[in-house]
C-alpha cells in the first residue's frame, strides 16, 4: 500500500533555499552538504525542541511559515548517542530527515555543529550537556537590579567563549537603576573584549543592536539565571508571539498548529535559542578562561615560572598586580576558582578517555585472537 510522503518538501538542492534561510540556513551550511548525494528522500530541518529519543524539527513549508515535524531518532542517531550523549540532537541543530515513503520520518543525521554551548553535567559524569547548538551569538543575560553577580557573569562568559560563538553581554532592567551607563561600564571590566549592552526591555530601549543581528540572520542563544529577564527579552524580540508554524505529524496524517518551544524564529529573520535558567552551570573546560580573563593572561606572561599558578610563587606578576591594585583581588579569585573547577572536570574527562582507550585495546586484542589466521 502506498503511503504518501509525510512531508513533500521543496527543492533544496540549490546553494541556498529561501525558506531554509528563514531558519538560519546559509551558504556555508549549504556548501557542507550535497543533498544530491544523500541516499533516499532527504529533507533538511532545524531542531526547535528536543526530547529523549525524538525532537520537533522545523522544515521549510510551502509558504514562508515553516512546518514542524515530530521526528524520532533514526538508528544512526541512536547509535551515536549511545557512544556519546552529546551527539543527540538539541535545539538549534541542523538535521537530515529521511522521509522515505515506506518508512516513518526520522532523524537520519545531525550535521556537525558550528558552535555548541556545553556545560559540565551536574551528575558528575565526564560528559557535557549541550544547551544550545549553532548559535552565532551567545548572549549572557544578567539584570542590573539587583546588582549583577560578577562571578556568574564570568562563568557564563566562559561558556559563551568556549561555545565558539561570539559572546555578548546583555544587562536588563536598565530602567530600574538611575545610573545604567555607569553600571554597564563596571560590567565591561568583567568582560574585556565583549560588547556590553544595557537594555530596558519593556520600554524597548537598547534592543536595536540585537535586532540588527537577528535581521542579518543570526541565531542568538540566551544564557542566564532564572529571573534576569530572558523570557521578557525573547518576547520583545519575537514580537510577543513566536512565529506560527504548521504542525505536521510524523505519520503525515494529522495536522495541528503548534508553537516552537526552544528555538524561536524572529519575524524579521534570525532565531533565538532559549535555555532553561539553571541553578548550577559547571564549566566543561578551561580553554576559554584566557578569553574571559585576558588581563590575567597578559600579566601571567611576566611571571618567573611558565607554569605559575599565581598562588605565592616567587616572581609572580599576577600577584604583584593584585598588590599594586592594578588587578582586583576578586577577579583573580574568580579566575582561580573557575580554573580549578575546569581542571577537575578535565581530569574526569581524561579518566573517561583513558577507560575508553583501554576498552578499545581490549576489543582489538579479542579481535586479534579471533583472527582466522591465528587458528591455523
Ligand atoms: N523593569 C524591568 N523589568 C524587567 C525587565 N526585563 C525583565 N523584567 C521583569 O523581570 C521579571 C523576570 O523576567 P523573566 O523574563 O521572566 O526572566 P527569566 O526567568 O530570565 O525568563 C519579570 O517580572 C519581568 O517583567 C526590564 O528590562 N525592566
Ligand atoms: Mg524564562
Ligand atoms: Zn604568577
Amino acid at each position: 500500500m502506498h503511503t504518501p510522503l509525510p512531508y513533500p518538501g521543496p527543492d533544496t538542492t540549490g546553494p541556498t533555499h529561501p525558506h531554509l534561510d528563514l531558519l538560519g540556513w546559509d551558504a556555508t551550511w549549504a556548501a557542507g552538504l550535497d543533498l544530491a548525494t544523500e541516499p533516499g528522500p532527504t529533507l533538511v530541518g532545524r531542531v526547535c525542541r528536543a526530547d529523549a529519543g525524538a525532537c520537533d524539527v522545523l522544515v521549510p513549508g510551502p509558504s514562508a511559515a515553516p512546518d514542524v515535524v515530530a521526528a524520532p531518532w533514526g538508528p544512526a542517531v541512536r547509535r551515536a548517542h549511545r557512544a556519546d550523549p552529546t551527539a543527540a540532537p538539541v535545539a538549534g541543530d541542523w538535521v537530515l530527515l529521511t522521509c522515505d515513503p515506506d518508512a516513518a520520518v526520522a532523524v537520519a543525521e545531525v550535521l556537525p555543529r558550528r558552535t555548541a554551548v556545553v556545560r559540565a553535567q551536574v551528575d558528575g559524569s565526564s560528559r557535557g550537556q549541550v544547551l544550545a547548538a549553532n548559535a552565532d551569538v551567545v548572549a549572557v543575560v544578567e539584570g542590573l537590579a539587583p546588582d549583577p553577580d560578577p562571578g556568574r557573569l564570568e562563568r557564563l562568559l566562559a561558556l559563551a567563549w568556549s561555545s565558539g560563538a561570539e559572546p555578548l553581554v546583555v544587562l536588563t532592567k536598565a530602567d530600574l537603576v538611575p545610573d545604567a551607563a555607569a553600571r554597564a561600564a563596571d560590567a565591561q571590566t568583567l568582560a574585556p573584549g565583549t560588547t556590553v549592552l544595557a537594555v530596558a526591555t519593556p520600554d524597548a530601549v537598547g534592543l536595536d543592536p540585537i535586532r540588527a543581528r537577528l535581521a542579518a540572520g543570526a541565531t542568538i542563544a540566551l544564557l542566564g539565571a532564572s529571573g534576569v529577564g530572558k523570557s521578557t527579552l525573547l518576547n520583545a524580540l519575537v514580537g510577543g508571539e513566536t512565529m506560527r508554524t504548521r504542525g505536521l505529524r510524523s505519520d503525515g496524517k494529522g495536522r495541528h498548529t503548534t508553537v516552537t518551544r526552544e528555538l524561536h524564529l524572529a519575524p524579521g529573520g534570525g532565531a533565538i535559542l532559549d535555555t532553561p535558567g539553571m541553578r548550577t552551570i559547571g564549566l566543561a573546560g578551561a580553554d576559554a578562561l584566557d578569553d574571559v580573563f585576558p588581563e590575567v593572561d597578559a600579566l601571567a606572561a611576566d611571571c618567573r615560572f611558565a607554569d605559575c599558578a599565581h598562588d605565592g610563587e616567587p616572581g609572580c606578576a599576577v600577584l604583584a598586580a593584585v598588590a599594586s591594585g592594578e588587578l582586583p583581588e576578586r577577579r583573580l579569585a574568580s579566575y582561580r576558582k573557575l580554573l580549578r573547577e575546569a581542571q577537575h572536570q578535565a581530569a574526569r574527562t581524561d579518566a573517561r578517555l583513558r577507560a575508553e582507550m583501554t576498552a578499545v585495546w581490549k576489543q582489538r586484542t579479542r579481535d586479534y585472537r579471533r583472527r582466522p589466521d591465528k587458528k591455523r
